[in-house]
């Protein structure tokens, strides 16, 4: 505490005491030091949230996009090849000189030093978002930079203040030794955090830029195209491609494995009698094929949205497994992540005839990194756990009941086709909606069977026919929809499917865990 009057001034008016003034080298150093931590917390954040999200990432990626074109070639013609060094350089006299200012300022007119500070994390929040491919998550690490540096910078001028000599008393009542052993800190902490956050985040950046120039071979056979009447233009209902930055992710990387493509190696391994090894220009060069599948999460409740439907670009996988010549008495084969994760899918599903492709591509472009670049498993049919290993580098061919998997090991089951299920997209649940025609639309799935018909149910009625967009393939998801006539009140609305073979969808309600959700997705709706 700070004694701002004396019993001789307070007698005295009008004159109030100043405020405590300290030197301003002082103050800028704990500007300095706040924001060194606020951005060193931020670094590290950013490298296991959001990668796209660093702020020293995103204030730079944006400095590059405005900076006039005259500049731009100006420093690269005095600093050729260094000038992202020059522009970090430059950033972070920026950064600094504002910290220091920053700290001056909040020692003489607080709070106008957090509001500097505020200002400055808005700014990389706002160059976070508007990066192409931003999500809302990339706007976190610079919130963080923001309340860290403010926090910080608030308790160090108050603990600077408390160092100051008083009326009353020749020393303050905090110690200079815990002062700069606090302001020390921060500023050691916050850069241990930003290097750390580099190096973490090395990998991922790396691969970032291996991806960003390549481009996707070529199909050998392209997909069939998808028919005219696979979609209906009903608004609100899923595309029948999900886009990729929609489509749906899980996975148990903390971190999203940067692999670069170059060193990337697929090892065929185990119970075969020829072992092998693939590189990625191996793995281009050879024939690729394009098909569509539609993917989805043994997690997904009944109505869920963890399914998404994409045109992959990969190479069979049995053409793979014939030139390794799997034992007769192997049955599965455990898929190995870079990042260690493993998938136990039955022999018979990656040798059969179904397209279980290696993708490197999806919906024309390289694999994003968070989808598996540069390559992944798709397995028609199968739930992703037992089948989809993003980031894959090995198989092993083994058998079931020599080995388990990532989450048989935690209770899910040995096997995992995908169950029959359809979900209601239009009218969404809870929603109002006016007597009369109401169209009802969604989606219903049985990879690798196909879908038949989709039937709805408003409240205890008789189950009416749903109309049926074209099919894509029996991998693919499918569109339907049917015209309610709608009546006013509350309203339950309830679909179910029946596959290719004439299986119906069962009503019998069941959990995620072991194997997948059963049930049938129905919604309440108002209708006036
Ligand atoms: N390496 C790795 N691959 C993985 C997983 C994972 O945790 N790690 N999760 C699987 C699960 S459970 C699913 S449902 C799919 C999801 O793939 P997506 O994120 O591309 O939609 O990836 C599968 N592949
Ligand atoms: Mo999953």
């Amino acid at each position: 505490m700070v004694v701002r009057d004396s019993p001789a001034q307070s007698s005295a008016p009008p004159a109030q005491p100043p405020p405590p003034r300290a030197p301003w080298w002082l103050a800028a150093a704990v500007g300095v030091a706040a924001v060194l931590a606020g951005l060193g917390a931020a670094e590290l954040v950013s490298s296991f949230i959001a990668q796209n999200g660093s702020p020293i990432l995103v204030v730079g990626a944006a400095v590059i996009d405005l900076v006039p074109g005259w500049l731009k070639e100006a420093v690269i013609s005095v600093f050729g090849t260094n000038d992202k060094a020059v522009l970090i350089i430059s950033l972070a006299l920026v950064v600094l000189v504002g910290a220091g200012a920053a700290g001056i300022v909040e020692d003489r007119r607080p709070p106008w030093g957090r509001i500097v500070i505020v200002a400055g994390g808005a700014l990389g929040v706002l160059a976070a978002l508007t990066r192409s491919s931003a999500s809302l998550w990339d706007a976190v690490p610079s919130l963080v930079a923001m309340i860290v540096a403010a926090v910080l910078l608030t308790v160090l001028i108050r603990m600077l203040h408390g160092t100051l000599p008083t009326r009353v008393a020749p020393r303050g009542s905090v110690s200079r030794r815990k002062f700069v052993g606090a302001t020390g800190a921060a500023a050691v902490l916050g850069v241990v955090g930003i290097v750390l956050g580099q190096v973490i985040s090395a990998g991922y950046r790396a691969a970032t830029t291996a991806r960003a120039s390549f481009h996707l071979p070529a199909p050998s056979v392209p997909a069939p195209p998808i028919p005219a009447g696979a979609s209906f233009p009903v608004p609100g209902l899923s595309p029948i491609i999900t886009p990729n930055a929609q489509f749906y992710r899980i996975d148990t990387a903390l971190q999203i494995p940067g692999i670069d493509p170059s060193t990337w190696k697929l090892k065929i391994t185990g119970m075969v009698e020829n072992e092998v090894e693939l590189s990625f220009a191996q793995l281009l060069a050879l024939p690729l094929e394009e098909s569509t599948t539609t993917l989805t999460c043994v997690s997904n409740e009944v109505g869920g949205n963890l399914i998404s439907n994409a045109t992959w670009l990969g190479y069979p996988i049995r053409h793979l497994l014939a030139q390794a010549k799997p034992s007769a008495n192997a049955d599965m084969v455990l898929s190995r992540s870079q990042d260690g994760w493993t998938a136990s899918t039955p022999l018979e599903a990656l040798t059969d005839e179904r397209n279980a492709i290696l993708a490197v591509g999806m919906n024309g472009q390289p694999l994003p990194l968070e989808h598996g670049y540069p390559v992944r498993m798709v397995v028609p049919g199968l739930y992703g756990y037992v089948s989809a290993t993003k980031w894959v580098v090995e198989l092993d061919v083994t058998r079931f009941d020599k080995v388990t998997s990532y989450w048989t090991d935690r209770g899910w089951s040995e096997r995992g086709p995908v169950k029959l299920s359809s979900r209601i997209d239009v009218p969404s649940g809870g929603a109002n909606v006016k007597a009369g025609d109401v169209v009802v639309a969604g989606v219903a799935w049985s990879q690798h069977v196909g879908v038949s018909r989709v039937q709805v149910q408003v409240d205890d009625g008789s189950w009416n026919e749903a109309t049926l967009a074209d099919a894509i393939s029996a991998d693919t998801w499918r569109q339907w929809k049917w015209v309610w006539p709608a009546g006013s009140g509350h309203h339950t609305l309830r679909v179910r499917a029946t596959d290719a073979n004439g299986k119906v969808q069962t009503a019998k309600v069941q959990d995620v865990v072991p194997n997948g959700a059963t049930g049938l997705h129905e919604i309440s709706v108002s209708v006036d």
